[in-house]
């Protein structure tokens, strides 16, 4: 898979997938991450990006030709799967979004800072267009690193134990169970007696039952959709 990243400040991803798993997908070849400074693409001498918005109103806007130029660039080289643009006026990120673009070959990814980006530019390009929640952030280049990291760890050979990305929270839409580790017991607390048994179906069934119990409890409007 590759992702291209279009930012103001694509700095503020050089660290994020410099680390960890992130990079060593990337040293694997599994994943490629291209960064690309929307400055480079500015207008004029001074480069310029934004703009105050028509019809007044604080803050400013990032301008159509700047994205444009970028975005149609980009596009000569590779066709682009999916167009993504980061926002908070969007539908929240969710497990099944993050699978779904898992197996995409060639992603774009616009992230905006500012009050947004020219509406023109959403119209014609943006094939989809995401939020990680529901808070204001300065920019969208975290949400990007959230996006991109939960998709990355989808893509097969990515994550060592190929179980693991399949059985976390979420993927079945319930939270996950409580986890232990030695040892057995710490300080008067002890660990579940059924984890212990070695009786693994019975352990997956507890399991189960607590994935759903924490589920009901914390996020209850999980389960409505079932
Ligand atoms: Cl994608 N961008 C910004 N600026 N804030 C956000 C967001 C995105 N998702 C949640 N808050």
């Amino acid at each position: 898979m590759r992702i291209d990243i279009i930012s103001v400040a694509p700095n503020l991803l050089d660290s994020p997938f410099n680390h960890s798993i992130i990079k060593r997908a990337q040293n694997k070849n599994l994943v490629q991450i291209f960064l690309h400074d929307l400055r480079d693409y500015g207008l004029g001498n001074y480069k310029q990006i934004d703009d105050t918005q028509f019809g007044g109103g604080a803050g400013m806007v990032l301008m159509i030709a700047p994205i444009a130029n970028c975005i149609d660039k980009l596009k000569s080289e590779r066709k682009y799967d999916e167009i993504i643009y980061m926002t908070p006026d969007a539908k929240t990120l969710n497990q099944s979004t993050a699978n779904n673009l898992s197996l995409k070959e060639n992603i774009l990814i616009l992230t905006g800072h500012y009050k947004g980006i020219d509406q023109r530019i959403r119209d014609k390009y943006i094939t989809k267009e995401i939020s990680i929640g529901d808070y204001v952030l300065t920019g969208g280049e975290l949400a990007a690193a959230v996006l991109v990291d939960a998709v990355i760890r989808l893509i097969p050979g990515v994550i060592g134990d190929e179980q693991s990305a399949l059985t976390d929270s979420y993927q079945d839409n319930l939270l996950s169970p409580p986890v232990y580790t030695r040892p057995a017991e710490f300080e008067g607390m002890k660990v579940p007696e059924i984890l212990l048994t070695g009786n693994f179906p019975k352990i997956e069934d507890w399991r189960q039952e607590q994935a759903y119990k924490r589920t009901k409890e914390i996020r209850p409007d999980l389960l409505e959709n079932e």
